[in-house]
Order: C-alpha cells, then structure tokens, then sequence
C-alpha cells in the first residue's frame, strides 16, 4: 500500500468516518497568514478527518419536550447542554484525538507535521478576533480535501451524510496522494431552501463563490441570530442531504 492509502487507513481504525487529502495548491486563494504553507514551512499535503453526528441528538429539541422531572423553563437549557456535551464537547475532542494520532504517524514516517485546532477559543479569545476568524478553515479545507462542497447553509455537505459532521484538519509536508474535487451540486439550492426557511434570522441573501474551480452559491450568515434560537445544530437538522444516512 501506498504511504497515502496507509493514513488513510490509520486514521479509519482510529474512527474517522471519513478522510481526504488535500495538495496545498488547492489553497493558494485563501486568506495570507492561513495557507497551509504559512502554518507549517514546506507543506505539501493536508489531511482532513471527520466524525458524523447522530440525527438523534439534533432532534431532541423536537422530541423531548414533555419532561415529568425538568421543569418546562429549564428544558432548553438542559437540551442545549445534552448537544453541547455529546455533538460539540464529545465530537471536537474525539477529532482532536484523531488528528493528533495521524500527526504523530506522520512524524514518525519522517514528516514535518502542523496539528490544528478543532474549534476556536470561544471565550474573550474569540471576541478580540473580528468575524471569529479561526487559524485554519476545516470547511475549505474540506473541499480541497473532495470530501464535499459548501451548502446554502455555509456548512460543509459531504455525500453521504449531508453537513452531519465535524472536521478536523493535519498539516504535513508529506506528498500525499490529493483526492479529486467534488463537484455534484449536492446543495439543492431554491427547490430546498429549508436551512433559510426555518432559520430566517440566521441566514440573509445569497450569493455566490468559488474555490479550487468550483462555484458554491450561499446565504450571508452573521452568526446564530441570537443566542442559539435552534439551541444549537438546527441548521444541519433540516438539510435533507444525507438525511437518509443519518440515523442515530
Ligand atoms: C467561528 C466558527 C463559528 C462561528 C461563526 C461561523 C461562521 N460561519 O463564520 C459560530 C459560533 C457562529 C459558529 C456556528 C456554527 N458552527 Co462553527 N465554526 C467556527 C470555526 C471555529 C471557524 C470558522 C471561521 O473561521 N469563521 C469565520 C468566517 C467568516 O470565515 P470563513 O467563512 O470560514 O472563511 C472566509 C475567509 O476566511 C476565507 N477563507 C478561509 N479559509 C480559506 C481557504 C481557502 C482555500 C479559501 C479560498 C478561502 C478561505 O473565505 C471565507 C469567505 O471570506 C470553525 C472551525 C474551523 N477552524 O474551521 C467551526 C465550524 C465551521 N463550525 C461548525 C459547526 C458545525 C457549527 C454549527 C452548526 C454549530 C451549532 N450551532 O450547532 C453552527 C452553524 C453555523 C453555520 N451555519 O455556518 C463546523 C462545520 C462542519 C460542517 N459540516 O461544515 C466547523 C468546521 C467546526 C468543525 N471543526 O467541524 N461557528
């Protein structure tokens, strides 16, 4: 097996549910200071891994609304809790674990490597950055890695299971075996629109861009319009790509 094919592999028994390889040349229109070659001297590769979510877990607000024992106000809060611990605490580490993992196959094999964070500080880190930039996109990273392509929603659908996943991402100066990009319009776009339906202060007016030569079409998103009104997740929960694959 190839060098590539056995990352690959590395990484699936380490329990990524998906994994691609992007050529850092696929980034040469992203923002300066946050190419792959600005983080780590000599990158040629950036391996990208994710972990899907249960359907489950993003339709318990739906669901679980007639509690004998929590009292009806405090309800949303613990439901925000219950996804923050299992779909955002849970998933981001288990990703962070994995990329470490693959970080360290690949310095072991004689590789420069460049970790990097699942998520960003979302204490007064965060707040001093204007618009919440992050060291490193996983979403482009994730195109340029032909797991999928960007939705209405500003997530990352991939083909089996729509945005229901997370991301994580693995400098290396490994010449890795790039996979090709995707480009199925798997964002159905006017004949959907559920994301803007059932969110319409979350996501504005739409428009349109490109990366690594192919054009995505989404709406302006300024954060989750306030205060989590979906208590988090709702935009993934309604996306009908990959619905059929996303059970618990
Ligand atoms: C900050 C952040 C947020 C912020 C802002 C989100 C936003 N869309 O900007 C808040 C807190 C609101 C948020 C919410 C959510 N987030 Co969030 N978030 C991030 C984080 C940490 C950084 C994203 C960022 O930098 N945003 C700032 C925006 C303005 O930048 P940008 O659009 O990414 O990039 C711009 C430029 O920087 C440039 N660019 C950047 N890099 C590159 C590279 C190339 C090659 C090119 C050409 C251009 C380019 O192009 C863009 C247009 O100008 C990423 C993790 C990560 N490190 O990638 C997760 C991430 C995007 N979030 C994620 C998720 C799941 C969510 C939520 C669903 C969580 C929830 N509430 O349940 C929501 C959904 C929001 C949505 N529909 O987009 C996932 C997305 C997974 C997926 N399937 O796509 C990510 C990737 C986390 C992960 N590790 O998987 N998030």
């Amino acid at each position: 097996m190839s060098q590539t094919q056995d990352v690959k592999a590395f990484a699936r028994e380490r329990g990524a549910h998906l994994v691609g390889i992007a050529p850092v040349e696929r980034f040469v229109e992203g923002p300066v200071g946050h190419r792959p070659g600005d983080l780590l001297p000599g990158a040629r590769s950036v391996v990208v891994v994710a972990l899907r979510l249960f359907q489950s877990v993003l339709d318990l607000r739906e669901i679980c609304r007639e509690s004998e024992l929590i009292p009806a106000d405090v309800l949303p809060d613990v439901q925000a809790h219950y996804y923050r611990r299992t779909h955002y605490e849970t998933v981001n580490w288990g990703l962070q674990l994995i990329g470490h993992q693959v970080a360290y196959w690949l310095s072991e094999a004689g590789h420069d490597v460049m970790p990097t964070p699942v998520t960003y500080d979302v204490g007064d880190l965060s707040s001093r950055v204007p618009g919440y930039y992050a060291p490193f996109s996983h979403r482009h990273a994730a195109v340029a890695a032909g797991l999928g392509e960007f939705g209405r929603n500003n997530l990352l659908l991939t083909p089996k299971y729509g945005p229901r996943q997370r991301f994580n991402s693995v400098i290396t100066t490994a010449e890795l075996e790039p996979d090709p990009i995707l480009d199925e319009g798997l964002c159905r776009g006017d004949e959907c629109d559920a994301c803007r339906k059932a969110w319409p202060d979350c996501f504005g007016e739409l428009y349109s861009w490109s990366m690594a030569g192919t054009t995505f079409e989404m709406a302006s998103f300024d954060g989750c319009a306030p205060d989590y009104p979906c208590g988090g997740g709702g935009c993934i929960r309604v996306c009908p790509v990959g619905a059929k694959n996303a059970v618990s």
